[in-house]
Protein backbone atom coordinates (compact mmCIF):
# COMPACT_ATOMS: atom_id res chain seq x y z
CA UNK A 1 0.00 0.00 0.00
CA UNK A 2 1.15 3.62 -0.59
CA UNK A 3 -0.53 7.05 0.89
CA UNK A 4 -0.60 9.79 -1.16
CA UNK A 5 -1.11 12.96 0.10
CA UNK A 6 -1.12 16.79 -0.91
CA UNK A 7 2.66 17.35 0.21
CA UNK A 8 3.26 14.26 -2.55
CA UNK A 9 2.76 16.48 -5.61
CA UNK A 10 5.59 19.52 -4.51
CA UNK A 11 8.88 18.44 -5.56
CA UNK A 12 11.05 21.90 -6.17
CA UNK A 13 14.14 19.83 -7.29
CA UNK A 14 11.72 17.77 -10.52
CA UNK A 15 13.18 18.47 -13.76
CA UNK A 16 10.28 17.86 -16.39
CA UNK A 17 10.70 15.28 -18.71
CA UNK A 18 10.47 15.60 -22.87
CA UNK A 19 7.20 13.78 -22.46
CA UNK A 20 5.31 16.11 -19.77
CA UNK A 21 2.88 18.87 -20.32
CA UNK A 22 4.19 21.30 -18.53
CA UNK A 23 1.91 24.38 -17.69
CA UNK A 24 2.42 27.73 -15.81
CA UNK A 25 -0.10 29.26 -13.52
CA UNK A 26 -0.39 32.30 -11.54
CA UNK A 27 -2.14 31.76 -8.45
CA UNK A 28 -2.75 33.79 -4.96
CA UNK A 29 -3.70 30.93 -2.17
CA UNK A 30 -5.97 31.31 0.06
CA UNK A 31 -5.75 33.15 3.31
CA UNK A 32 -3.47 30.90 5.66
CA UNK A 33 -2.10 29.01 3.02
CA UNK A 34 1.19 28.66 1.91
CA UNK A 35 2.24 29.26 -1.94
CA UNK A 36 3.41 25.50 -1.94
CA UNK A 37 0.64 24.08 -0.49
CA UNK A 38 -1.58 25.70 -2.67
CA UNK A 39 0.37 24.71 -5.81
CA UNK A 40 0.92 20.93 -4.92
CA UNK A 41 -2.98 20.84 -4.23
CA UNK A 42 -3.17 22.40 -7.97
CA UNK A 43 -0.98 19.54 -9.59
CA UNK A 44 -3.02 17.45 -6.89
CA UNK A 45 -6.24 18.22 -8.22
CA UNK A 46 -5.32 18.72 -11.79
CA UNK A 47 -3.86 15.36 -11.98
CA UNK A 48 -4.97 12.35 -9.50
CA UNK A 49 -5.66 13.92 -6.28
CA UNK A 50 -8.22 14.21 -4.00
CA UNK A 51 -8.57 16.36 -0.42
CA UNK A 52 -8.59 12.82 1.63
CA UNK A 53 -5.47 10.83 2.21
CA UNK A 54 -5.53 8.07 0.10
CA UNK A 55 -4.43 4.34 0.24
CA UNK A 56 -3.95 2.33 -3.01
CA UNK A 57 -2.44 -1.04 -3.72
CA UNK A 58 0.30 0.29 -6.27
CA UNK A 59 0.18 -3.05 -8.04
CA UNK A 60 -2.95 -1.36 -9.21
CA UNK A 61 -2.22 2.11 -9.97
CA UNK A 62 -0.72 3.94 -12.86
CA UNK A 63 1.36 6.79 -11.73
CA UNK A 64 -0.22 9.61 -13.31
CA UNK A 65 0.84 12.60 -10.65
CA UNK A 66 1.54 15.99 -11.76
CA UNK A 67 4.24 17.66 -10.15
CA UNK A 68 4.84 21.15 -8.91
CA UNK A 69 8.11 21.42 -9.62
CA UNK A 70 8.70 25.59 -9.67
CA UNK A 71 7.60 28.63 -7.84
CA UNK A 72 8.27 32.19 -8.09
CA UNK A 73 6.65 34.52 -6.59
CA UNK A 74 3.10 34.01 -7.55
CA UNK A 75 3.90 31.86 -10.59
CA UNK A 76 4.26 28.20 -10.32
CA UNK A 77 5.00 25.04 -12.79
CA UNK A 78 3.12 22.30 -12.63
CA UNK A 79 4.44 19.22 -15.05
CA UNK A 80 2.18 16.21 -16.12
CA UNK A 81 2.97 13.01 -17.44
CA UNK A 82 1.51 12.74 -21.18
CA UNK A 83 -0.36 9.54 -20.26
CA UNK A 84 -2.61 11.01 -18.40
CA UNK A 85 -3.79 12.73 -21.39
CA UNK A 86 -6.23 10.87 -23.68
CA UNK A 87 -5.03 11.04 -26.84
CA UNK A 88 -6.37 14.11 -29.35
CA UNK A 89 -9.04 14.67 -27.01
CA UNK A 90 -9.07 18.37 -26.00
CA UNK A 91 -11.96 18.20 -23.59
CA UNK A 92 -10.20 15.57 -21.32
CA UNK A 93 -6.93 17.76 -21.49
CA UNK A 94 -8.71 20.99 -20.42
CA UNK A 95 -10.52 18.52 -17.33
CA UNK A 96 -7.27 17.83 -16.02
CA UNK A 97 -5.60 21.83 -16.46
CA UNK A 98 -7.85 24.17 -16.54
CA UNK A 99 -11.37 22.24 -14.63
CA UNK A 100 -11.88 22.01 -10.82
CA UNK A 101 -8.27 23.73 -9.78
CA UNK A 102 -10.51 26.80 -11.82
CA UNK A 103 -12.76 26.54 -8.73
CA UNK A 104 -10.99 25.12 -5.50
CA UNK A 105 -11.26 27.05 -2.58
CA UNK A 106 -7.42 26.29 -1.76
CA UNK A 107 -6.50 29.26 -4.14
CA UNK A 108 -8.29 32.75 -4.21
CA UNK A 109 -7.41 32.81 -7.75
CA UNK A 110 -5.46 30.82 -10.10
CA UNK A 111 -4.88 31.59 -14.16
CA UNK A 112 -3.74 29.30 -16.56
CA UNK A 113 -1.02 31.37 -18.39
CA UNK A 114 1.10 29.11 -20.68
CA UNK A 115 1.42 25.79 -22.15
CA UNK A 116 4.40 23.94 -23.09
CA UNK A 117 3.62 21.12 -25.41
CA UNK A 118 5.36 17.72 -25.68
CA UNK A 119 5.29 16.49 -29.38
CA UNK A 120 3.63 12.96 -28.13
CA UNK A 121 0.21 15.22 -27.02
CA UNK A 122 0.80 17.52 -30.02
CA UNK A 123 0.79 14.35 -32.28
CA UNK A 124 -2.49 13.27 -31.48
CA UNK A 125 -4.49 16.66 -33.08
CA UNK A 126 -4.61 17.51 -36.81
CA UNK A 127 -3.71 21.58 -36.73
CA UNK A 128 -4.74 23.71 -39.53
CA UNK A 129 -4.79 22.29 -42.67
CA UNK A 130 -3.99 25.37 -44.41
CA UNK A 131 -3.00 27.61 -41.87
CA UNK A 132 -1.14 31.10 -43.44
CA UNK A 133 -0.89 29.49 -46.78
CA UNK A 134 -4.54 30.40 -47.37
CA UNK A 135 -2.87 33.58 -49.08
CA UNK A 136 -2.32 31.82 -51.70
CA UNK A 137 -3.98 28.50 -51.62
CA UNK A 138 -7.27 30.10 -51.77
CA UNK A 139 -6.47 34.06 -52.39
CA UNK A 140 -4.43 36.19 -54.31
CA UNK A 141 -3.01 38.32 -51.24
CA UNK A 142 0.55 37.21 -52.12
CA UNK A 143 2.71 38.80 -49.78
CA UNK A 144 0.75 41.43 -48.72
CA UNK A 145 -1.91 41.03 -45.54
CA UNK A 146 -5.33 39.55 -46.13
CA UNK A 147 -8.21 42.03 -45.88
CA UNK A 148 -11.26 41.20 -44.73
CA UNK A 149 -14.51 42.66 -43.35
CA UNK A 150 -18.09 41.90 -41.32
CA UNK A 151 -21.19 44.00 -42.39
CA UNK A 152 -22.79 45.91 -39.93
CA UNK A 153 -25.21 45.93 -38.48
CA UNK A 154 -24.00 42.46 -36.74
CA UNK A 155 -27.73 41.24 -37.22
CA UNK A 156 -31.15 42.61 -39.15
CA UNK A 157 -29.57 43.10 -42.60
CA UNK A 158 -31.64 41.01 -45.52
CA UNK A 159 -30.46 38.50 -47.25
CA UNK A 160 -30.05 40.89 -50.13
CA UNK A 161 -28.42 43.65 -48.42
CA UNK A 162 -26.18 41.40 -46.60
CA UNK A 163 -24.95 40.37 -50.27
CA UNK A 164 -24.85 43.86 -51.77
CA UNK A 165 -22.51 45.04 -48.98
CA UNK A 166 -20.47 42.06 -49.86
CA UNK A 167 -20.36 42.89 -52.72
CA UNK A 168 -19.37 45.97 -53.01
CA UNK A 169 -16.89 45.29 -50.23
CA UNK A 170 -14.98 42.54 -52.68
CA UNK A 171 -14.79 44.92 -55.09
CA UNK A 172 -13.43 47.70 -52.95
CA UNK A 173 -10.18 44.87 -52.52
CA UNK A 174 -11.30 43.31 -49.68
CA UNK A 175 -10.69 39.43 -49.89
CA UNK A 176 -12.79 37.64 -47.19
CA UNK A 177 -16.38 38.71 -46.45
CA UNK A 178 -17.31 37.22 -42.57
CA UNK A 179 -20.18 36.82 -40.99
CA UNK A 180 -21.01 38.20 -37.47
CA UNK A 181 -20.49 35.96 -34.64
CA UNK A 182 -24.04 36.19 -33.82
CA UNK A 183 -25.44 35.56 -37.39
CA UNK A 184 -26.14 32.47 -38.22
CA UNK A 185 -29.39 31.31 -39.23
CA UNK A 186 -32.00 33.97 -37.97
CA UNK A 187 -35.13 34.44 -40.06
CA UNK A 188 -34.24 38.13 -41.43
CA UNK A 189 -31.20 36.09 -42.77
CA UNK A 190 -31.61 32.45 -43.32
CA UNK A 191 -28.41 30.45 -43.74
CA UNK A 192 -28.85 28.95 -46.78
CA UNK A 193 -29.74 31.74 -48.60
CA UNK A 194 -27.35 33.92 -47.66
CA UNK A 195 -24.80 31.11 -48.74
CA UNK A 196 -25.79 30.71 -52.01
CA UNK A 197 -26.36 34.52 -53.00
CA UNK A 198 -23.18 35.44 -51.56
CA UNK A 199 -20.90 32.78 -53.46
CA UNK A 200 -23.19 33.69 -56.57
CA UNK A 201 -22.23 37.20 -56.20
CA UNK A 202 -17.98 36.38 -55.37
CA UNK A 203 -18.02 34.39 -58.52
CA UNK A 204 -19.52 37.30 -60.63
CA UNK A 205 -16.96 39.35 -58.69
CA UNK A 206 -13.90 37.17 -59.11
CA UNK A 207 -15.02 37.58 -62.75
CA UNK A 208 -15.02 41.16 -63.31
CA UNK A 209 -11.92 42.22 -61.14
CA UNK A 210 -9.39 39.03 -61.49
CA UNK A 211 -8.98 38.48 -58.17
CA UNK A 212 -9.91 35.14 -55.91
CA UNK A 213 -12.80 36.15 -53.36
CA UNK A 214 -14.09 34.31 -50.64
CA UNK A 215 -16.85 34.14 -47.83
CA UNK A 216 -16.25 33.53 -43.57
CA UNK A 217 -19.40 31.41 -43.27
CA UNK A 218 -20.95 31.36 -40.26
CA UNK A 219 -21.70 28.03 -39.35
CA UNK A 220 -22.24 27.83 -35.50
CA UNK A 221 -24.74 25.69 -34.72
CA UNK A 222 -25.13 22.57 -32.95
CA UNK A 223 -22.93 20.31 -34.30
CA UNK A 224 -24.63 17.68 -36.18
CA UNK A 225 -26.43 21.01 -37.91
CA UNK A 226 -23.31 22.37 -38.22
CA UNK A 227 -21.71 19.91 -39.93
CA UNK A 228 -24.99 19.82 -42.29
CA UNK A 229 -23.89 23.57 -43.03
CA UNK A 230 -20.59 22.90 -43.53
CA UNK A 231 -21.46 19.94 -46.26
CA UNK A 232 -24.06 22.89 -47.71
CA UNK A 233 -20.99 25.16 -47.63
CA UNK A 234 -18.64 22.56 -49.73
CA UNK A 235 -21.63 21.94 -52.31
CA UNK A 236 -22.17 25.64 -53.12
CA UNK A 237 -18.21 26.23 -54.15
CA UNK A 238 -17.58 28.16 -50.53
CA UNK A 239 -13.51 27.87 -49.67
CA UNK A 240 -14.03 28.43 -45.95
CA UNK A 241 -16.15 28.90 -42.99
CA UNK A 242 -16.70 29.85 -39.57
CA UNK A 243 -17.04 29.10 -36.09
CA UNK A 244 -17.58 30.68 -32.40
CA UNK A 245 -15.36 28.42 -31.21
CA UNK A 246 -15.42 28.96 -27.59
CA UNK A 247 -19.13 29.22 -27.49
CA UNK A 248 -19.55 26.20 -29.39
CA UNK A 249 -17.00 23.89 -27.41
CA UNK A 250 -13.32 22.50 -28.22
CA UNK A 251 -15.14 18.57 -29.17
CA UNK A 252 -17.13 20.13 -32.06
CA UNK A 253 -14.40 22.09 -33.36
CA UNK A 254 -12.44 18.78 -33.53
CA UNK A 255 -15.29 17.36 -35.51
CA UNK A 256 -16.11 20.26 -37.87
CA UNK A 257 -12.10 19.72 -38.45
CA UNK A 258 -12.35 16.52 -39.50
CA UNK A 259 -15.57 17.08 -42.32
CA UNK A 260 -13.40 19.95 -42.90
CA UNK A 261 -10.69 18.24 -43.85
CA UNK A 262 -12.68 16.19 -46.21
CA UNK A 263 -14.43 18.68 -47.97
CA UNK A 264 -10.84 21.19 -48.04
CA UNK A 265 -11.99 24.03 -46.48
CA UNK A 266 -10.51 26.27 -44.12
CA UNK A 267 -12.07 26.93 -40.75
CA UNK A 268 -11.64 30.75 -39.73
CA UNK A 269 -12.29 31.04 -35.82
CA UNK A 270 -13.87 33.81 -34.01
CA UNK A 271 -13.67 33.88 -30.36
CA UNK A 272 -16.45 35.39 -28.85
CA UNK A 273 -16.72 34.84 -25.20
CA UNK A 274 -13.09 34.34 -25.01
CA UNK A 275 -12.87 37.30 -22.31
CA UNK A 276 -14.89 35.05 -20.13
CA UNK A 277 -11.88 33.10 -19.61
CA UNK A 278 -8.80 35.75 -20.86
CA UNK A 279 -9.97 39.18 -19.52
CA UNK A 280 -8.91 39.39 -15.56
CA UNK A 281 -5.66 39.42 -14.82
CA UNK A 282 -5.30 37.05 -12.12
CA UNK A 283 -7.86 34.60 -12.74
CA UNK A 284 -8.95 31.92 -15.52
CA UNK A 285 -7.00 31.24 -18.88
CA UNK A 286 -4.80 33.41 -20.87
CA UNK A 287 -5.67 34.11 -24.60
CA UNK A 288 -2.72 32.68 -25.31
CA UNK A 289 -3.61 29.09 -24.45
CA UNK A 290 -6.79 29.87 -25.79
CA UNK A 291 -4.95 30.31 -29.04
CA UNK A 292 -2.62 27.24 -28.88
CA UNK A 293 -5.91 24.91 -27.57
CA UNK A 294 -7.31 26.58 -31.14
CA UNK A 295 -4.19 25.46 -33.46
CA UNK A 296 -4.18 21.67 -31.76
CA UNK A 297 -7.88 21.25 -32.87
CA UNK A 298 -6.88 22.49 -36.39
CA UNK A 299 -8.64 25.98 -37.32
CA UNK A 300 -7.13 27.99 -39.67
CA UNK A 301 -6.88 31.93 -38.96
CA UNK A 302 -8.28 33.07 -35.31
CA UNK A 303 -8.88 36.13 -34.03
CA UNK A 304 -5.97 37.36 -31.32
CA UNK A 305 -6.59 40.97 -30.88
CA UNK A 306 -5.30 44.50 -32.37
CA UNK A 307 -1.92 45.01 -29.96
CA UNK A 308 -4.30 48.02 -28.65
CA UNK A 309 -5.13 49.88 -31.33
CA UNK A 310 -8.74 48.83 -31.69
CA UNK A 311 -12.09 48.90 -29.29
CA UNK A 312 -11.62 45.48 -27.19
CA UNK A 313 -9.22 45.15 -24.56
CA UNK A 314 -5.94 44.74 -25.04
CA UNK A 315 -3.49 42.05 -24.56
CA UNK A 316 -0.07 40.08 -25.56
CA UNK A 317 -1.11 40.42 -29.34
CA UNK A 318 2.31 39.93 -30.70
CA UNK A 319 3.32 37.14 -28.38
CA UNK A 320 0.29 35.26 -29.33
CA UNK A 321 0.86 35.71 -32.96
CA UNK A 322 4.43 34.79 -32.56
CA UNK A 323 3.64 31.42 -31.11
CA UNK A 324 0.65 30.54 -33.44
CA UNK A 325 3.11 30.76 -35.95
CA UNK A 326 6.72 29.49 -34.42
CA UNK A 327 7.78 25.91 -35.24
CA UNK A 328 5.36 23.37 -33.42
CA UNK A 329 6.80 19.82 -34.51
CA UNK A 330 5.69 20.23 -37.55
CA UNK A 331 2.46 21.35 -37.29
CA UNK A 332 0.99 24.31 -39.58
CA UNK A 333 1.15 27.44 -38.29
CA UNK A 334 -2.39 29.73 -37.67
CA UNK A 335 -3.12 32.76 -39.45
CA UNK A 336 -3.80 35.50 -36.74
CA UNK A 337 -6.38 37.93 -37.68
CA UNK A 338 -6.37 42.01 -36.12
CA UNK A 339 -9.83 42.88 -36.15
CA UNK A 340 -12.57 45.18 -33.59
CA UNK A 341 -12.46 48.66 -34.01
CA UNK A 342 -9.57 48.82 -36.56
CA UNK A 343 -9.97 51.50 -39.65
CA UNK A 344 -7.49 52.68 -42.39
CA UNK A 345 -5.95 54.75 -40.07
CA UNK A 346 -4.33 52.72 -37.78
CA UNK A 347 -3.26 50.40 -40.60
CA UNK A 348 0.49 51.64 -40.42
CA UNK A 349 0.92 51.32 -36.68
CA UNK A 350 -1.20 47.59 -36.76
CA UNK A 351 1.65 46.41 -39.48
CA UNK A 352 4.36 47.41 -37.81
CA UNK A 353 3.21 46.65 -34.70
CA UNK A 354 2.09 42.35 -36.30
CA UNK A 355 4.07 42.22 -39.27
CA UNK A 356 2.08 41.47 -42.73
CA UNK A 357 1.53 37.64 -42.32
CA UNK A 358 -1.99 38.75 -41.17
CA UNK A 359 -5.60 38.98 -41.88
CA UNK A 360 -6.91 42.68 -41.13
CA UNK A 361 -10.33 42.63 -40.10
CA UNK A 362 -12.50 45.73 -40.03
CA UNK A 363 -16.62 46.38 -40.30
CA UNK A 364 -17.35 50.01 -39.04
CA UNK A 365 -13.80 50.49 -40.24
CA UNK A 366 -15.36 50.25 -43.75
CA UNK A 367 -18.79 50.74 -43.88
CA UNK A 368 -19.19 54.01 -41.30
CA UNK A 369 -16.86 55.26 -44.73
CA UNK A 370 -18.95 58.66 -45.45
CA UNK A 371 -18.97 57.46 -49.05
CA UNK A 372 -19.95 53.87 -48.38
CA UNK A 373 -18.75 50.26 -48.47
CA UNK A 374 -17.02 50.66 -51.67
CA UNK A 375 -14.81 53.26 -50.68
CA UNK A 376 -14.43 52.46 -47.79
CA UNK A 377 -12.76 48.77 -48.68
CA UNK A 378 -10.57 50.96 -51.20
CA UNK A 379 -9.74 52.94 -48.34
CA UNK A 380 -8.49 50.19 -45.91
CA UNK A 381 -6.58 48.98 -49.62
CA UNK A 382 -4.85 51.97 -50.07
CA UNK A 383 -3.37 51.91 -46.34
CA UNK A 384 -2.08 48.67 -46.62
CA UNK A 385 -0.55 49.78 -50.43
CA UNK A 386 0.97 52.96 -48.66
CA UNK A 387 1.62 51.00 -45.66
CA UNK A 388 3.67 48.55 -47.21
CA UNK A 389 5.29 50.80 -49.58
CA UNK A 390 6.87 52.54 -46.66
CA UNK A 391 4.68 55.93 -47.36
CA UNK A 392 3.39 57.91 -44.92
CA UNK A 393 -0.68 57.31 -44.89
CA UNK A 394 -1.11 61.32 -45.08
CA UNK A 395 1.21 61.73 -48.10
CA UNK A 396 -0.20 58.34 -49.65
CA UNK A 397 -3.79 60.30 -49.11
CA UNK A 398 -3.21 63.08 -51.29
CA UNK A 399 -3.09 60.78 -54.23
CA UNK A 400 -5.89 58.64 -53.03
CA UNK A 401 -9.46 60.06 -52.00
CA UNK A 402 -11.08 57.47 -50.13
CA UNK A 403 -8.12 57.27 -48.03
CA UNK A 404 -8.15 60.97 -47.22
CA UNK A 405 -11.83 61.18 -46.59
CA UNK A 406 -11.25 57.67 -43.80
CA UNK A 407 -8.49 59.88 -42.11
CA UNK A 408 -10.47 63.24 -42.29
CA UNK A 409 -13.32 61.14 -40.43
CA UNK A 410 -10.93 58.79 -37.99
CA UNK A 411 -7.74 59.96 -38.07
CA UNK A 412 -5.51 57.63 -36.34
CA UNK A 413 -8.13 57.46 -33.54
CA UNK A 414 -8.54 54.24 -30.90
CA UNK A 415 -12.10 53.47 -30.52
CA UNK A 416 -13.67 53.28 -27.23
C1 LIG B 1 -15.35 43.59 -35.56
C2 LIG B 1 -16.14 42.41 -35.20
C3 LIG B 1 -15.55 41.25 -34.49
C4 LIG B 1 -14.42 41.54 -33.58
C5 LIG B 1 -14.30 40.69 -32.33
O1 LIG B 1 -16.17 44.66 -36.03
O2 LIG B 1 -17.28 42.30 -35.54
O3 LIG B 1 -16.54 40.49 -33.89
O4 LIG B 1 -13.39 41.23 -34.41
O5 LIG B 1 -13.15 40.98 -31.65
P1 LIG B 1 -15.63 46.16 -36.08
P2 LIG B 1 -11.80 40.13 -31.71
O6 LIG B 1 -14.50 46.16 -37.08
O7 LIG B 1 -16.80 46.99 -36.54
O8 LIG B 1 -15.17 46.53 -34.71
O9 LIG B 1 -11.34 40.09 -33.12
O10 LIG B 1 -10.87 40.90 -30.83
O11 LIG B 1 -12.14 38.79 -31.16
MG1 LIG C 1 -18.18 40.71 -34.60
Amino acid sequence: MTGIEYDDFLDLEYEPTATDLVCEFTIDPADGMSTEAAASRVASESSNGTWAALHVDENELTDLSAVACAIDGHEITVAYPDALFESGSMAQILSCIAGNIMGMKAVETIRLEDCHWPESIVSGFPGPQFGTSVAHEKLDAGDRPILATVPKPKVGLSTDAHVQIGEDAWRGGVDLLKDDENLTDQSFNPFEDRLADSLAARDRVEEDVGERKDYLVNVTAETNEMLERVDLVAEHGGGFVMVDVITCGWAAVQTVRERCDRHDLAIHAHRAMHAAFDRLEHHGVSMRVLAQLARLCGVDHIHTGTAGLGKLANEDTPGINEWLTSDLYGMNPVLPVASGGLHPGVVDQLLDALGTDIIVQAGGGIHGHPDGTYAGAKALRQSVEASLEGVSLDSYADEHDELATALEKWGAETPR
